[in-house]
């Protein structure tokens, strides 16, 4: 009987360097002879896609943020059913730019909403589905938002102030601290070849404990 395979995501805040990283993540997957199915949120599939354009719109400022929850939650359960779950079951190793430690950061910790009713969520849609391994890149968000800021424009989350930034990182950093068994969490304000190496590290640490 095939192996299934397993769910790991990139988290961060914004410009931390989970795009430019996921090259590397997969790269050392593959070098341990997993085939790698790339996503990401929101998005992932066509019509979270199209929620994705919603969501970054920056014409949609009067988006409330419950409505913001539930559009990713929609993109998210589409995303699930329709690409991860049979991914997983066909044996592959799904990697994605973001899940649902991303609504806890930004919808919980950046916007207030009591992360009970995220994790309600999470178990009616989800079935409380969650990934075996975590690459949280943390660094200050002002160092995130200077290395964005070199974009030509800047999306409807981008243009949040800082505070909003600093209550996404600090969101982040408690959930990565609850549970240290799933997160590995690396200093993304090192210089790229030193975050490389680093992610690296932790990816094959945690590969020869699930293997051991
Ligand atoms: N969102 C949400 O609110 N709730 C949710 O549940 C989910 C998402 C799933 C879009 O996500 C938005 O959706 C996101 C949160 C919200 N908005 N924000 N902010 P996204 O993942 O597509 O957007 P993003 O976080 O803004 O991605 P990003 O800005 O593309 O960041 P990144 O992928 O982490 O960074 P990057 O593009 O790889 O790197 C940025 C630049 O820095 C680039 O020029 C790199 O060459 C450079 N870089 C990277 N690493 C380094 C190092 N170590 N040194 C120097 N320069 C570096």
């Amino acid at each position: 009987m095939q192996a299934k395979g397993k769910f790991i995501t990139l988290e961060g805040g914004e410009g931390v360097g989970k795009t430019t990283n996921l090259a590397v993540v997969k790269a050392c997957l593959e070098a341990a002879g997993k085939r790698v199915l790339l996503t990401r949120e929101p998005g992932g599939t066509p019509i979270g896609e199209k929620i994705r354009s919603i969501l970054l719109d920056k014409g949609n400022t009067p988006l409330l943020a419950s409505a913001e929850l539930l559009l990713i939650f929609a993109a998210r359960v589409q995303h699930v059913e329709e690409v991860i779950r049979p991914a997983i079951e066909r044996g592959e190793w799904v990697l994605s730019d973001r899940f649902t430690d991303a609504s806890y950061a930004y919808q919980g910790g950046g916007r207030g909403i009591d992360s009970a009713r995220i994790a309600y969520l999470e178990t009616w849609l989800l079935d409380n589905l969650q990934p075996d391994f975590t690459l949280l890149l943390d660094t200050s968000p002002a160092i995130g938002k200077c290395r964005a800021g070199l974009r030509a424009e800047l999306d409807r989350f981008e243009i949040e102030e800082l505070a909003f930034f600093e209550r996404v990182r600090q969101g982040y950093l408690q959930r990565a601290k609850a549970m240290p068994g799933r997160f590995g969490v690396i200093d993304a304000g090192l210089p790229l070849d030193q975050v490389k190496y680093e992610i690296s590290e932790k990816l094959t640490a945690w590969l020869n404990r699930e293997v051991a």
